[in-house]
């Protein structure tokens, strides 16, 4: 006996794109057991009567039923917020003039460093529960807003919470290689020991799944990332990268070097990145609502990305600078319009491929069996409408763990 079993609806699988587009199996029916799904197929294949094979039986109406969505790559812990900056911004400052004047990601490390947990964990639920309500199962949160031990832990004990409190799943990224923080000015290599020393102790505290890095003119050089990846390795740390965002530092090579799970911005990514990401099995991570607010005009290599077989995901970045973005759906329909990324690509880039680039691809982000039971379940015609339509929300009800939440 199943626990539950969902029918009468379409399934956009997401795993089999060659047997039809979106992996859709139409009039489809989907059972979850213990949190996972049990089984998967169409409804004529079912052995009996929905009512005799599960204890309890949702009706789809004809819906839409996706994996439930991925954002793989947010700062959604932090304090106060930038909205000065986007002032100065139109008044004709550019981000990295505001950054190397003390604004910036400096501003927000005063915030946050000034905010208790209490007041962090506040902000960042309501920006969650905006992604939850657009059939968010699986979001990354990063630190990256201290840039000291105990502010970077301060918000990553925040992240976990998050997902004990809400219906979701949060994987953890250190990223205590933002920025140099104010009493490291001028002394970014001295910090970059201070980040090195800290990593022992983070993966010590079980609350950091992976080690980020900002590699950047404004930020770290590709020698100075290396040193914090040495020491992400030596304490069995996955590793990412904020990699050629605003220019070609050669940061995709160097986390594809490393095994990274993730390459995150790529707009100034060569074509050698992009064949040492595709070596290494190493995702890339696109995040349109950063180039959007940041009004770039470099293109990540996007024909290279497919044509290498690199799987490609897609984020909000949600942060109070680049990105101050809680919607998944905008993020779609931002790639779609920005990158010329299929809906199809796009749907992909927020289940599948967003699963890989956190590690999570044998356990979350396609209709399979033995995965988790996180589902979207939506109000549409075409699975293409989810990137098609800009502020509209069709969500109409997500299952976490085969458990029903309906809508947020
Ligand atoms: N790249 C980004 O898009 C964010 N961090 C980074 O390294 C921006 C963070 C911010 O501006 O606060
Ligand atoms: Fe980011």
């Amino acid at each position: 006996m199943w626990d539950a079993l969902w029918i009468g609806g379409r399934l956009a699988t997401m795993a089999d794109a060659r047997a039809a587009p979106y992996g859709a199996i139409e009039d489809g029916a989907v059972a979850a057991k213990d949190g996972k799904i049990a089984w998967l197929g169409a409804r004529h294949e079912l052995s009996g009567p929905a009512e005799s094979l599960a204890r309890t039986v949702h009706r789809l109406d004809g819906r839409w039923l996706t994996p439930g969505l991925i954002d793989c790559h947010t700062h959604l812990v932090y304090g106060g917020d930038r909205a000065r900056e986007f002032e100065q911004r139109l008044e004709g400052a550019s981000y990295e003039e505001i950054s190397r004047a003390g604004g910036g990601i400096v501003s927000t490390v005063q915030a946050t460093r000034a905010a208790d947990e209490d007041t962090l964990t506040a902000a960042a639920k309501r920006r969650l529960l905006t992604l939850l309500a657009e059939g968010v199962s699986v979001v990354e949160i990063k630190s990256g807003y201290g840039l000291d031990l105990e502010n970077e832990l301060k918000q990553l004990r925040v992240a976990r919470r998050l997902g004990e409190d809400l219906p979701v799943t949060v994987r953890t990224s250190f990223l205590g290689a933002h920025a140099v923080p104010p009493e490291y000015k001028d002394r970014s290599d001295g910090y970059i020991d201070a980040v090195v020393a800290m990593i022992p102790a983070v993966a010590a505290s079980g609350l950091a799944d992976a080690v980020d890095g900002f590699c950047e003119n404004i930020a770290f050089s590709a020698a100075q990332t290396a040193r914090v990846f040495e020491a992400a390795r030596a304490q069995g740390l996955p590793v990412k990268l904020h990699a050629d965002q605003l220019s070609d530092l050669g940061g995709a090579a160097l986390v594809a070097r490393y095994g990274g799970l993730s390459a995150d911005h790529l707009e100034y990514t060569s074509e050698a990145g992009v064949a040492a990401l595709a070596k290494a099995g190493t995702a890339a991570v696109l995040l349109p609502g950063a180039f959007y607010t940041l009004r770039e005009t470099k293109q990540p290599p996007l024909e290279a990305l497919r044509k290498a077989g690199v799987p490609i995901a897609l984020a909000s970045d949600s942060n109070p600078g680049s990105a101050p973005l809680t919607s998944l759906l905008l993020t779609m329909n931002m790639a779609c319009t920005l990158f010329r990324m299929t809906p199809e690509e796009a749907l992909l880039g927020v289940t599948r491929q967003g699963a890989k680039a956190l590690g999570l691809g044998a356990s979350h982000g396609t209709l399979e069996v033995g995965k988790a039971a996180d589902f979207a379940i939506w109000d549409i015609e075409h699975p293409a409408e989810l990137a098609y339509r800009m502020g509209f929300n069709p969500l109409a009800g997500a299952v976490k763990a085969g458990t029903a939440r309906g809508t947020v």
